[in-house]
């Protein structure tokens, strides 16, 4: 074979009859003028589900990678810094976060972390698209993992159904989204911040992604400004996601009482000693040190 092949649909079949993705590369653009390249060595999934395209592909550094409409959602070797930071910062201030709520959150990654704070009585997560969880059951065993817990319900619905039909207060709700297109895109806006708002508790916490700062200015300016307009206190975190645009993630810390910082529970910290990849005490504090031009960009 003299030509090797450039892009997927130029792989072609070898002789053994096994597809050759010798060359064959994931690219994913962000805002059209950059992006994030990756050998693929496997394409394990390429489906389609009610509502988005959804592909499970391999890659050496990074293991097996979740794809949902074309954007990177989680890896096999970077997930860690991203479950963790969205679950474990509002559950070490919350003193008693007894009913947690999670909307989005497919891959389960989050949903574990929470499950694994005993102060949590009980755990829903409502998702939109069913096939995204049964695939990461499928190939990310230890992020799914948290399913099996009895504080865990699941429910697949749209969200902001799920909340404006919402009979209970949480103590914490977790938006744990994908990007702000598609049937995310009315989850990032300042109505739906208002209902969930309204259904928290009255010394809840709402931890949101909140997306790169770097590459999506513009939105991140809108939800921090839309957020200030709901909540009495906003705080930016960040946290270092290869597999996302720019690597720094930045997530939202709303809140109608506590203070991320001052708030947190170092005695219960030190009690559970959680087996942690990226978050601990110190990153706790340290994610909410913002560099300039983010304050720039929110307003701080
Ligand atoms: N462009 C990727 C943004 C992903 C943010 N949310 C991911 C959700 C994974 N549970």
């Amino acid at each position: 074979m003299d030509k090797k092949p450039t892009r997927i649909d130029e792989a072609y079949i070898t002789e053994e009859g096994m597809t050759d993705l010798w060359n064959v590369w994931y690219n994913e653009l962000h805002n059209g003028q950059s992006g994030l390249t990756l050998k693929i060595d496997r394409i394990l999934e390429s489906t389609r589900s009610e509502f988005q395209r959804i592909e499970v592909i391999e890659n050496k550094d990074f293991g097996k990678l979740l794809v949902l409409y074309g954007s990177l959602m989680v890896a096999d070797n970077d997930n860690n810094a991203y479950n963790e930071m969205l679950a474990h910062v509002p559950l070490f201030v919350h003193p008693a976060p007894k009913n947690v709520l999670i909307i989005g959150g497919g891959d389960c990654g989050a949903l574990t972390e929470v499950t694994r704070h005993d102060d949590v009585e009980s755990v829903t997560m409502c998702e939109l698209d069913k096939m995204v969880v049964d695939i990461s059951k499928k190939h990310f065993p230890s992020l799914t993992e948290g399913l099996k817990d009895p504080r865990v319900k699941v429910v697949f619905q749209d969200g902001q159904d799920f909340i404006t039909n919402a009979t209970q207060k949480y103590d914490v709700i977790i938006l744990d989204l994908s990007d702000p297109v598609g049937p995310a895109a009315d989850l990032f806006q300042k109505a739906f911040h208002q209902q969930v708002y309204d259904c928290l508790a009255d010394d809840g916490i709402l931890v949101a992604q909140s997306e790169s700062p770097f590459y999506n200015q513009r939105t991140v300016k809108a939800i921090y400004k839309n957020l200030r307009q709901v909540f009495p206190l906003v705080k930016m975190y960040t946290c270092f996601m290869p597999i996302y645009p720019s690597a720094l993630w930045s997530f939202a810390f709303c809140s109608k009482k506590y203070h991320p910082v001052q708030d947190f529970r170092a005695d219960k910290y030190n009690r559970l000693n959680l087996d942690t990849q990226y978050y601990n005490n110190e990153v706790h504090g340290a994610s909410f040190l913002l560099p300039q031009f983010i304050k720039k960009t929110i307003g701080e």
